[in-house]
């Protein structure tokens, strides 16, 4: 049809039949409500991100394989490599052997001694030395975030980062001005005056879906003429598909987008053709859709929560589980996650797109191989986890007391057991790296002196408690002057005081559409001393597990931590392999069974556990006000080599944050 015209002529309202919409949804949509069924979100996701950002970075060609290594592993794989069975289940070995063409790109490291990050040919080599610094991807996030805000009118917009390379957009309100513009007719007042009254039905026969990858409807769905959702959400489409250009053309990005009256089934559109293509499901069209998924695949479905209702109802078919009725979920699964996973199955969320996102803790952590034995190796390390932690705070805007961390933890693992020391960051002084180093070094003295702290195989800095540091004109003085004039004294908290500052809970009540899932997952036991990871249940990680935790502020850390998840871990045995013998002697983990070949590969894994849980207890929900991230700059070509204190500076890499070290 050409009418509800995207060209944007208005067409004549002539047909006599009413919407199954009211003007009170239609006015609805300039809120962002909830509820109105005319509601569009989209979900955007970059496609291979890491490795987009090494192609980029490089000027490697579109067409050529390229898959971002860590270690001996595969952390991201662009499409072509794809094509050749390449997947981050691979180690490096496998992948080339696969595709000898492949390039691998090691990711950049920080290296003991070194003041910065950089990109290093021997990286791979020096697990002992070099530290994962993902700030050229957190730099690329930036920059793409901000190329998709500009491309979106300033005043009616709702962005929501969700991950280092995922977003949703809420594009009501947008829509909203859109369909006033292109449709006079709707901003006239119901002729009776009452704003449930139906709208008039859209004029259009057909609608242009360019092409986007239109979600089938049922058979006898297909011949219902289009309402005003299904123009809504052409409006979302044609939205989506030039803010795709934009960050194309300005950035060279390609990436994928789901387009829906919800994030739950945005998320799902996303990913359902990748790359480059954008996914349309309309409501009509939801049933449907899901039915194809498997109900693990879906979000907060990923790990144990799916898994105990694919076994108690004996199914994972979400067509199936839709017959079950509503009363059996509740015996099963509890009254509050029974009804969220009853409209799930359905594709009913009404999640907010909360723009208002914002870091709440800050890990910078290194497994030890071999493991370290004194406390000046220790050190070497604090320095850089605080100089990585440092250039982090200054990107949350530190530097002008935007937000400021409360508390800084220190963890250190030896012989399969954990011990923590935190205390109050104190505000009457400037925070930078040397500060953050002398707090966590006086924890580190406080572990050293109750002795057995050596040979010490993980260690790892975090901060938590951000506050927003400045209200209206008043200074951070001001704004903390609720808390001790004078800096708090440097002492290790309680325990008390240590798991209410380093494992904050949601304030606000759990609603229907955050279940309280969490307690499908392992407790929150990192941050206990002594704590021992065969205490612990097991912590799913697979992508769709960590997405249990938007709500709980864990997808994007994850991405941003630098840490393996287990199958990167585990794909680091370059031997093993049905005629390999060594694949015989399979080691278990406790907590979530992933088998290794063998005991490096096991610890290194179970230390993987240990700083998940750590990030894990620091996970809080978002209170305050969105601040723009700062923007450094453009991306640059060629890998940097390292410097070394004392050697002429080499030139930055672009974002490449420098450390102060004396
Ligand atoms: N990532 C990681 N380890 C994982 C999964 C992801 O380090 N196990 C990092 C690298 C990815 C980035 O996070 O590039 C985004 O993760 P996605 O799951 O979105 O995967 P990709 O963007 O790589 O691929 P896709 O095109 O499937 O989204
Ligand atoms: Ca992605």
């Amino acid at each position: 049809m050409s009418p509800p015209s995207p060209g944007g002529a208005s067409s004549p309202l002539r047909d006599a039949r009413r919407s199954r919409f009211t003007y009170r949804q239609l006015a609805q949509l300039a809120t962002y409500s909830i509820t109105t069924p005319l509601r569009v979100i989209a979900h955007i996701d970059l496609d291979a991100f890491y490795a987009q950002c090494e192609m980029i970075r490089l000027g490697v060609a579109e067409d050529k394989p390229l898959a971002v290594q860590q270690w001996q592993g595969l952390i991201a794989v662009n499409y072509p490599a794809r094509k050749w069975g390449i997947g981050r289940h691979c180690n490096v070995a496998e992948a080339k052997k696969l595709c000898p063409d492949l390039i691998a790109q090691h990711v950049a490291t920080w290296r003991e001694g070194d003041d910065k990050w950089a990109y290093r040919d021997d990286a791979a080599a020096n697990i002992a030395t070099d530290k994962v610094s993902l700030d050229p991807y957190r730099l690329q996030s930036r920059k793409i975030l901000a190329t998709i805000k500009e491309s979106l009118p300033r005043d009616l917009q709702k962005v929501e980062k969700a991950s280092i390379d995922e977003v949703f957009l809420d594009l009501s309100a947008q829509i909203h001005a859109e369909l006033l513009r292109r449709f006079p007719e709707l901003s006239s007042p119901p002729p009776s005056g009452d704003v449930s009254e139906p709208l008039p039905f859209p004029s259009a026969a057909a609608l242009e879906w360019q092409n986007d990858n239109l979600i089938d409807l049922e058979e006898d769905e297909e011949a219902v003429d289009p309402d005003w959702d299904d123009v809504a959400i052409l409006i979302g489409s044609e939205i989506v598909r030039r803010v795709r250009a934009q960050v194309r053309e300005k950035l060279g990005y390609t990436c994928s987008a789901g387009i829906a009256n919800n994030k739950l089934v945005s998320k799902l559109g996303s990913a359902f053709k990748k790359p480059n293509e954008q996914t349309v499901v309309r409501n009509r069209a939801v049933m449907l859709f899901l039915t194809e998924i498997k109900v693990t695949k879906m979000r907060n479905l990923g790990g144990k929560l799916g898994d105990q209702v694919v076994s108690t109802f004996g199914t994972e078919s979400i067509k199936e589980l839709r017959d079950i009725p509503l009363e059996q979920f509740k015996a099963k699964l509890g009254e509050e996650t029974a009804i969220w996973f009853y409209n799930t199955i359905r594709g009913i969320d009404h999640s907010e797109v909360n723009s208002r996102t914002q870091i709440k803790s800050m890990l910078s952590a290194k497994s030890f191989r071999p493991l370290i034995k004194s406390s000046e190796q220790a050190t070497k390390w604090l320095r850089i986890f605080a100089g990585d932690i440092y250039s982090r705070l200054v990107e949350e805007g530190i530097l002008e007391h935007k937000r400021w961390p409360r508390t800084i933890n220190l963890h250190h693992r030896h012989a399969g057991q954990t011990r923590s020391r935190g205390c109050p960051i104190p505000t009457g002084k400037p925070l930078d790296e040397q500060a953050l180093f002398i707090l966590c070094k006086e924890l580190l003295n406080q572990i050293v002196a109750e002795g057995g702290a050596w040979p010490c195989t993980n260690l790892s800095l975090s901060v938590s408690g951000f506050e927003e540091g400045v209200k209206g004109n008043m200074g951070i003085g001001a704004f903390f002057k609720k808390r001790d004039e004078t800096p708090p004294p440097l002492r290790p908290l309680n325990d008390t005081e240590f798991e209410n500052v380093a494992i904050e809970q949601p304030s606000k009540k759990p609603r229907l559409d955050k279940p309280n899932i969490e307690r499908f997952f392992s407790k929150r036991n990192a941050g206990s001393r002594q704590g021992s990871p065969s205490e612990t249940q097991p912590l799913d990680m697979d992508k769709q597990q960590s997405e249990v935790a938007d709500s709980l502020w864990f997808d994007q850390e994850w991405k941003e931590s630098g840490m393996l998840e287990p199958e990167t871990t585990t794909s680091s045995h370059e031997n093993s392999g049905p005629e390999d013998p060594s694949y015989l002697t399979v080691l278990a983990c406790p907590r979530c069974k992933a088998s290794f070949d063998d005991e490096v590969s096991l610890q290194s894994h179970e230390d993987w556990h240990f700083a998940k849980d750590i990030q894990d207890s620091e996970r809080v929900k978002p209170a305050f006000a969105e601040q723009p991230a700062a923007s450094r700059g453009h991306g640059s070509k060629g890998s940097g080599p390292a410097s070394k204190r004392g050697r002429p500076r080499t030139k930055r890499e672009q974002g490449q944050s420098k450390l102060k070290f004396g």
